[in-house]
């Protein structure tokens, strides 16, 4: 097979750090030990020699156990321009992948917010399109890590959330990352805007990005983070809690938030001339009371509705029910819900709900 005959991938990204200090990610060990390999994968092995010549080999492996070793020889360095190596994995089934070569190029400039430097890094020398695109995500997940890691903003400088702070999915999951202890950068748009729509194929909040990754739907968000990132676990740790967990938050999805929010909170938020329509109240009644009378007794004796500690289905569950208290026939059905009102109350002395109360003029 000649060059001709191969395919490559370019990856582009801009870091708002300097070039020096990006380049240096790539030859030091003790730097490029903690950004190397997509989003979850750690390296457990590093043996470097960063000099014309020299080689690598190093091994990545997820937290759920999938390994992989790649080695190569450096064949330029010019810093803190550009290195050029090759890249040849080991074991399989990538063995079988012939080897490629990896050029980055850093260049520095002068962005609006300070500094900046754009890491081109062109892989070359794919057999197939089908090998080429499987390395996209790698890259893109390691090139996340890599801005984490220079950018003073950490994982703010890659991980943005958009949604307005008022709806109740989008303040679920500003929990679910406050519970993760993870920086991310907040743009309080309304649903059907540009920046969601470019997200969202019906154009609601939250909509998110991990750098060139882009997501929709909450619960499909709070995983990804969970696959992504250490910090406090928001899902069980066995099938059986987990499954538990899913049945509630579709509970809340497919028609807790129509009836309790959509149905009513909402008839009161949007009531026209002050006036709510009393009708859509009193149609929503029925339906909220046994979906909370249900609520209640799936809490029982515990603060949490699965296992014992706060995860998913808790968090999708608390905004609903804070605004449920600001209105006269949810509180009064709350009033008689005792483990309900409970577990709500120790899940709203936790940092996560205090950080992210919208703001309701
Ligand atoms: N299933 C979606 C629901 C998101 C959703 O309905 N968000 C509301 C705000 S709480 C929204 O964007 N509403 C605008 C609309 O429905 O047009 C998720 O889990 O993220």
């Amino acid at each position: 097979m000649t060059a001709r005959d191969t395919l490559d991938l370019t990856v582009r990204r801009v870091i708002r750090a300097p070039r020096q200090k990006v380049y240096d990610a790539f030859v030091k060990p003790e730097l490029l030990r903690q950004w190397m390999g997509p989003r979850g994968f750690k390296l457990t092995a590093l043996e470097m020699e960063p000099s014309k010549g020299g080689q690598f080999r190093l091994t990545m492996q997820h937290r759920h156990g999938d390994k992989s070793s790649v080695a190569g020889t450096y064949k330029e360095l010019t810093p803190p321009e550009r290195i050029v190596f090759t890249w040849k994995w080991d074991g399989e089934p990538m063995a079988a992948v012939p080897e490629t070569l990896v050029t980055v190029t850093f260049t520095e400039r002068k962005g609006a917010d300070g500094i900046e430097t754009e890491v081109v890094l062109l892989h070359s020398g794919f057999p197939s399109a089908d090998v080429r695109d499987s390395h996209n995500g790698g890259w893109q997940g390691g090139l996340n890590k890599l801005a984490d890691l220079t950018d003073a903003r950490g994982t703010a400088a890659t991980l943005s959330l958009i949604g307005t702070p008022r709806s109740t999915y989008v303040r679920t999951l500003r929990m679910a990352m406050v519970e993760k202890g993870l920086e991310y950068t907040f743009d309080p748009t309304r649903p059907h805007t540009p920046p969601v729509d470019a997200i969202s194929p019906y154009g609601r909040v939250p909509a998110f990005r991990d750098g060139e990754t882009a997501l929709f739907e909450t619960s499909a968000i709070v995983r990804y983070l969970e696959e992504t990132f250490e910090g406090t676990p928001l899902l069980p740790p066995n099938a059986r809690l987990r499954a538990q967990m899913e049945q509630w938050v579709s509970l809340i999805n497919c028609h807790g938030y129509d009836a309790m929010v959509r149905r009513y909170v909402l008839q009161y938020a949007f009531a026209k001339d002050g006036a709510p329509d009393r009708r859509a109240i009193d149609a929503s009644l029925p339906e909220m009371k046994q979906l909370l009378t249900i609520l209640d007794k799936a809490y029982g004796t515990r603060n949490v509705l699965v296992g014992d500690t706060v995860t998913m289905a808790d968090l999708f569950l608390a905004p609903i029910v804070a605004y449920l208290l600001m209105f006269p026939e949810s509180k009064a059905m709350l009033d008689q819900l005792p483990n309900l009102t409970r577990a709500h109350k120790a899940i709203a002395e936790r940092e996560s709900f205090k950080a992210t109360m919208p703001t309701l003029d």
